[in-house]
């Protein structure tokens, strides 16, 4: 199977491209986010193309020949977006209209969306269905929620083989330290203060970035077209659970985190029903927190 894989220099693309035993063309801007590195192991296994999904005219030129596109590449982090949206409307929304218009020119066979629990919005008890309506609130969550809306009308409207994936928190090697395990594990190594936003009760379901990808190969080998697939089966914690482990991990105490204020509109807790996928695709998550979070900070640590 010949895959394109967008945002392929990225956390999640990287490990899917290091990790996926097909052809794979990675196309990524290498933004800020980006990482050529990330792709070392497999430098000479992979073409490599440089350049951004908005741009339609490269993207009709790198798209042809492939059976496939998994894609990932977006901004991704929500602070920044509350900062200032314009890139995330620009690269999750229209970026992905312009793929989704190349993969129908070319015949492509499948296009799996990769998207996130924020669509779904906050949640107090419970779990989302995938049948659930979207609800985001920040604007990363409404440019994902966007972008999913869209690929799914080009299933409707114009059959094209679509399918959504929808994950948890990942975690693992190779993530920017903008997000909170890497910034937290990075800043307390190096014996600095970090910053947990207003109360540290706000929950997340933390998958590592394995298990995300092994859910992503199970839709696009088995998964059904038109269809959205939850991928969970992470770990609840509240940002303070979390940072007590970090802590322990890293041989510090509570000395070194600050309250500071609140992320503006914070979701409160994300939790995904993930049974859709577990009964379908015989998905089931294989890495424990405990083992992943050790070896993720052993990771940073070897890599500083
Ligand atoms: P990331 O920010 O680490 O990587 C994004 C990649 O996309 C980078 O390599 C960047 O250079 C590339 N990119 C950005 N804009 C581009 C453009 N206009 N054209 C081409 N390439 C561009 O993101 P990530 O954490 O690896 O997330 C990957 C995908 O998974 C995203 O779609 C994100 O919404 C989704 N997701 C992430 C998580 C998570 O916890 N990180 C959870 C669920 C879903
Ligand atoms: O400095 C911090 N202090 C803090 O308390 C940072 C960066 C975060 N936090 C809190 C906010 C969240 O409750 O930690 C939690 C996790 O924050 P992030 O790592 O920024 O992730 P989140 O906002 O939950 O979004 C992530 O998961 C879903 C990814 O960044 C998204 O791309 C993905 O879609």
């Amino acid at each position: 199977m010949r895959v394109l894989v967008t945002g392929g220099a990225g956390f999640i693309g990287s490990h899917f491209v290091r990790t996926f035993a097909g052809d794979v063309t990675v196309l990524d801007k290498l933004t800020y986010a980006g990482n050529l590195a990330n792709l070392a192991p497999v430098r000479d296994r992979i073409s490599f193309v440089h350049g951004d999904i908005c741009d339609a005219a490269l993207v009709d030129s790198v798209m042809g020949g492939h059976d496939a596109v998994v894609h990932f590449a977006a901004e991704s982090h929500v602070d920044r977006s509350i900062r200032g949206a314009a890139d995330f409307v620009q690269t999750n929304v229209v970026g992905t209209q312009t793929l989704l218009d190349a993969a129908l020119r070319h015949g492509v066979g499948t296009f799996v969306h990769v998207s996130t629990d924020e669509v779904y919005g906050s949640i107090d008890v419970g779990s989302w269905p995938e049948t659930d309506p979207v609800r985001p609130t920040s604007p990363y969550a409404a440019s994902k929620a966007s972008s999913d809306l869209i690929a799914l009308s080009y299933h409707r409207t114009h059959g094209l083989d679509v399918r959504v994936t929808r994950c948890a928190n990942n975690y693992g090697p190779y993530q920017h330290p903008e997000k909170v395990i890497p910034l937290f594990v990075t800043t307390l190594l190096d014996g600095g203060q970090v910053p947990l936003y207003g109360d540290g009760l706000n929950v997340r379901d933390w998958l590592h970035v394995s298990d995300h990808c092994a859910g992503i190969t199970a839709v696009l080998e088995r998964g059904r077209p038109g269809e959205i697939y939850n991928v969970g089966g992470g770990f609840e914690l509240t940002n303070r659970e979390l940072t007590q482990r970090l802590l322990d991990a890293c041989g510090r105490d509570w000395s070194s985190v600050r309250y500071v204020e609140d992320r503006k509109g914070h979701d409160r807790r994300y939790a995904l029903d993930w049974s859709k996928i577990a009964g379908e695709l015989g998905y089931a998550p294989a890495v424990s927190f405990d083992e992943g979070l050790a070896s993720t900070v052993a990771w940073y640590r070897d890599n500083r």
